[in-house]
C-alpha cells in the first residue's frame, strides 16, 4: 500500500491556533483532499464523504492492527483498536459512542467498526470441524462475528426508512454489547433497542417511505410468496406505502436487498414458519391500511371486505372477530362489561394503532431472536471467568423536519442525553487522567445542556411530566392543546422553552399549537397535536386479545397479555415518554460504567455530495457539538500523554544519553534525562506512569529531531545488517 501524504492537522490538539475558523480550515482542507478522519486527542471526528473511500479493505485492517493512534493516519480502525486493545489488555469493559446528527455517518461508522473487530479477532485458517474442543470453539467464534454482521441487514431493513434528511435513516436506537473471551475473541453480543418510530407504519411525510421491508417485499419476493401474501408488486395500492410518493429511491435497491435480508435470515437461523410469520405480518400490514370505515344509518361499517379478509388469514384469526375488534370496543365499567361501538374517527385511530403495534411488536420479536442467536453460551467457560465486553451505540441523530412531533422531541432529547453524557466523561475522564497521575488541573467552560435535559426530564416540571399528567386526567376530555397551555404555565420563562402564548412578539412560531426548544444543536419548532395520543399509546385490548388467539404460535407468542380478562386490567401501562425516559437513563448508566471512546459525526452538506462543504453547516455542528472547547480542555490540560515505555522507545535515538540504552535507572528517570538534553524540559510534567506535554510544539520539536535522525539510523541498520551477512 503507497503511503499518503496527510494533508492538513491529523490532530486538532496539535494545530498553532485553536478557534474556530482555523478548525474550519483544517477539516475542510483535510475533506477536499480525501482525509474525513480528524482526531481530537482520542475522539475521532468523522465527515461524511458521500462516496466509497478505498481505506476500509484489509491492507488497512493490518496497518491499523495493535498499532497506536499517532502511528497511522486517523482513522475510525484506529478508535476500534484502541477500544479492543483496552478491554483486551486491561480487561475493562469499553464502549464506542457514534453520536452526530441526522446522514453524518453513524451507522456506516458502526458497521466499520463491527467489520474491523471481526478483521481482527478469530485470525487464522479455520481447523476443519473434526469435533475436537478447540475447533469448536474457533468454528463458534467465527459464526458469533457472522450473525454480529448480518444481523444489521436484517434491523435495518425493519428499522431504517428513506427520510428526507437520509436515505437509510435509523428509525430506532441501537445499543449492542459484544462479548470478548480473553483471548479477545467475540463470544457472543447483545442488543438493546430503543424506541421504533412506528408512526411511519400508517404515515409519511412527503417525499419519505414507510420502513424499507415493505418496500424489499414488494419488489423481492417471489411470484409466488406474493401470492401466498395476496398482495401485488404495485405499492401504489397500498396506502400505508404510498404516502410519501417516494416509493423509488436511486440509492435502494429494495430487490438485492430482499435477497440479502433473506440469506441473513437464513444465516441467523430463522425458521421457515419464523419468516413466514415475518413476511406475513408485513403483508397484513399492508391490506391493514387498505381497510376503511363507513357510517350507514348511524351505524359503523367496514368497507374493502376483501382487505379484511387478507388480514384475518394472514394474521390467521377469525374475520369475524377482527371485523368486531375493528369497529367496537369492550369496556370494564365498574365490574360490568359493555361493548361501545366506534365512530369513524376512532375506528380508523383504532387500525392504525393495531398496525403499528403488530410492527413494534415483530420488531422486538426480532431483535429477540438475534439475541437468542448471539447469546453468550455460558457452558464454554470456565467457572468464574467473566467476558469482557466493547459495546457500540448508534442511535438516531439530531433531526429537524418541517414537522416535528413526538418522535422528534424523544430523538432530540436523546440527543441532549449523549451530549451530556460527552460532556460528563470527556471532563471526567480528563480530570480524573490528572487526578491519578498527581497532576494539577484547572476547569474550562462549557456550554452544559443539563439544563435542556431538565426542561424534558424532570419530575413534575420537565414537559415529559407535563405530559404523563395530562394522560392521566380522564374525567374531562383534555386535548392537545390544553396540554399545550399546561406546558405554557409551567415553562413560562424558560430560557429553552417558548410558544405563541409565552411570546407573542415572537412571529416565527406560525401557529398557535406550536412550541419550540432551543436544543444544544438548534431550534426546534415542535406541533403539540398528536402529543397526548403519542404518548398514552393507546392500543384497545380487542386487539391483543384477537392477536393471543391467532392461530400463528409466533403471534400467539408475541401477544401474552392478550390472555388477560378485561377486569383483570387495573393499572394503566407507562406512557411512551416515560418508557424512553427510562430507558435513556439505563443506557447513560450503563456507558458510564465503560471506558468510552468517541466517534462525532458530521454532515458536511444538505445535498448528499461528495464534493459539497457546505461551510455554514459544518460550522454549526462544530459548535454546537463542543469541538473547539474539546480541542481547549484536551489542550489546557496537556496536549499529549504518553506512557513512559512507549514514550522512551520512540524519542530515545534523539539523545546521546539514552541512545542505544538508558543504562542507571528506570524509564521516567532516562526520559527526564532526555529531555533536558534535548532543552524541552520546561514544557512537561512527569505523572505517575506518563509524560505529560503542555505545548504541540513540543512534540514536533521531538518528531522533527526524531525525523531528521531516522535517514541516518535507517543506513546504520543497514549496514549493520550488511555487516552480518
Ligand atoms: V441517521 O441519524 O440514522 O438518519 P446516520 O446513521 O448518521 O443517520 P448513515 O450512517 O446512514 O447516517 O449515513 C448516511 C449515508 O451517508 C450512507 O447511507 C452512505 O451513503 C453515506 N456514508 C456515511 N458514511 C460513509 C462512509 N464512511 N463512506 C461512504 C458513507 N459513505
Ligand atoms: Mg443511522
Amino acid at each position: 500500500m503507497a503511503s499518503v501524504k496527510e494533508v492538513g492537522v491529523g490532530d486538532f490538539v496539535l494545530m498553532d491556533k485553536i478557534d474556530l475558523d482555523h478548525f474550519m480550515e483544517n477539516l475542510e482542507l483535510r475533506f477536499r483532499h480525501g482525509f474525513i478522519y480528524t482526531y481530537i486527542g482520542e475522539v475521532c471526528i468523522s465527515v461524511n464523504p458521500y462516496k466509497n473511500m478505498n481505506i476500509y479493505d484489509q491492507q488497512h485492517v493490518e496497518k491499523y492492527k495493535g498499532r497506536e493512534l499517532f502511528e497511522n493516519p486517523p482513522h475510525v480502525f484506529a478508535i476500534a483498536d484502541a477500544s479492543h486493545k483496552v478491554m483486551k489488555q486491561q480487561r475493562k469493559d469499553t464502549c464506542i459512542v457514534i453520536s452526530g446528527e441526522s446522514g453524518s455517518g453513524k451507522t456506516e461508522a458502526s458497521k466499520i467498526i463491527m467489520k474491523y473487530i471481526a478483521a481482527v479477532t478469530n485470525q487464522g485458517k479455520l481447523p476443519p470441524l473434526d469435533g475436537t474442543d478447540r475447533t469448536k470453539g474457533k468454528h463458534e467464534i467465527e459464526r458469533v462475528k457472522n450473525i454480529l454482521i448480518q444481523s444489521n441487514a436484517i434491523l435495518e431493513a425493519f428499522g431504517n426508512a428513506k427520510t428526507n434528511r437520509n436515505d437509510n435513516s435509523s428509525r430506532f436506537g441501537k445499543y449492542m454489547d459484544i462479548h470478548f473471551d480473553f483471548k479477545g475473541d467475540p463470544i457472543g453480543g447483545h442488543i438493546s433497542n430503543y424506541l421504533l418510530e412506528k408512526s411511519r407504519v400508517t404515515a409519511q411525510q412527503a417525499g419519505e417511505r414507510n420502513f424499507h421491508s415493505f418496500y424489499q417485499l414488494l419488489s423481492g419476493a417471489g411470484d409466488d410468496l406474493l401470492k401466498r401474501l395476496r398482495i401485488t408488486r404495485d405499492s401504489n395500492q397500498y396506502f400505508y406505502v404510498k404516502q410519501g410518493n417516494a416509493a423509488k429511491v436511486d440509492t435502494i435497491n429494495d430487490r438485492n436487498d430482499f435477497r440479502n435480508v433473506t440469506t441473513s435470515l437464513n444465516t441467523l437461523q430463522f425458521s421457515k414458519e419464523d419468516q413466514d410469520t415475518l413476511w406475513k405480518v408485513v403483508a397484513a400490514i399492508l391490506h391493514l391500511g387498505n381497510v376503511e370505515f363507513n357510517i350507514n344509518e348511524e351505524k359503523l361499517e367496514v368497507t374493502r371486505s376483501q382487505s379484511v379478509d387478507n388480514v384475518a388469514e394472514l394474521l390467521q384469526v377469525q374475520k369475524g372477530e377482527l371485523e368486531t375488534a375493528l369497529s367496537e370496543r369492550v369496556i370494564a365499567a365498574r365490574g360490568d362489561i359493555m361493548r361501545k361501538e366506534h365512530t369513524e374517527s376512532e375506528a380508523t385511530y383504532g387500525r392504525d394503532a393495531f398496525a403499528k403495534a403488530i410492527y413494534e411488536r415483530l420488531f422486538n420479536w426480532i431483535v429477540q431472536k438475534i439475541n437468542a442467536a448471539i447469546a453468550v453460551d455460558a457452558s464454554n467457560f470456565q467457572k468464574n471467568y467473566k467476558s469482557s465486553l466493547i459495546g457500540v451505540l448508534d442511535i438516531y441523530g439530531f433531526e429537524i423536519f418541517d414537522n416535528n412531533s413526538f418522535e422528534q422531541f424523544c430523538i432530540n432529547y436523546c440527543n441532549e442525553k449523549l451530549q451530556q453524557l460527552f460532556i460528563d466523561l470527556v471532563l471526567k475522564q480528563e480530570q480524573e487522567e490528572y487526578r491519578s497521575e498527581g497532576i494539577e488541573w484547572t476547569n474550562i467552560d462549557y456550554f452544559n445542556n443539563q439544563i435542556i435535559c431538565d426542561l424534558v426530564e424532570a419530575p413534575h416540571q420537565g414537559v415529559m411530566a407535563i405530559m404523563d399528567d395530562a394522560c392521566k386526567m380522564t374525567a374531562e376530555k383534555v386535548t392537545d392543546e390544553m396540554l399545550l397551555e399546561a406546558m405554557d404555565k409551567k415553562l413560562k420563562g424558560h430560557k429553552h422553552y417558548m410558544s405563541r402564548q409565552t411570546k407573542q412578539s415572537e412571529k416565527s412560531l406560525r401557529h398557535k399549537i406550536d412550541f419550540r426548544i432551543t436544543h444544544y444543536a438548534g431550534d426546534v419548532t415542535y406541533c403539540i397535536i398528536g402529543f397526548l395520543d403519542k404518548n398514552k399509546d393507546t392500543l384497545f385490548q380487542d386487539f391483543k386479545r384477537l392477536l393471543y388467539n391467532s392461530k400463528d404460535a409466533n403471534l400467539k407468542a408475541m401477544w401474552p397479555e392478550g390472555a388477560q380478562h378485561i377486569t383483570q386490567i387495573t393499572k394503566r401501562p407507562p406512557t411512551a415518554g416515560t418508557l424512553f425516559k427510562t430507558s435513556m437513563l439505563e443506557l447513560v448508566k450503563t456507558l458510564t460504567n465503560k471506558q468510552p471512546h468517541y466517534v462525532r459525526c458530521i454532515k458536511p452538506n444538505e445535498i448528499k455530495s461528495p464534493s459539497s462543504f457546505d461551510y455554514e453547516r459544518v460550522k454549526h455542528q462544530v459548535s454546537y457539538l463542543g469541538l473547539i472547547e474539546n480541542v481547549r480542555v484536551r489542550r489546557a490540560g496537556f496536549a499529549y500523554r504518553q506512557r513512559y515505555d512507549k514514550f522512551l522507545k520512540r524519542y530515545k535515538m534523539i539523545s546521546q544519553f539514552t541512545w542505544p540504552n538508558f543504562r542507571s535507572g528506570s524509564n521516567s528517570e532516562a526520559i527526564k534525562v532526555l529531555m533536558k538534553d534535548v532543552g524541552l524540559d520546561n514544557d512537561v510534567k512527569y505523572g505517575i506512569t506518563k509524560i505529560f506535554i503542555r505545548s504541540p510544539k513540543t512534540l514536533f520539536a521531538l518528531e522533527n529531531s526524531r525525523n531528521q535522525l531516522i535517514p541516518g539510523i535507517v543506513t546504520l541498520i543497514q549496514k549493520t545488517w550488511r555487516g552480518y551477512k
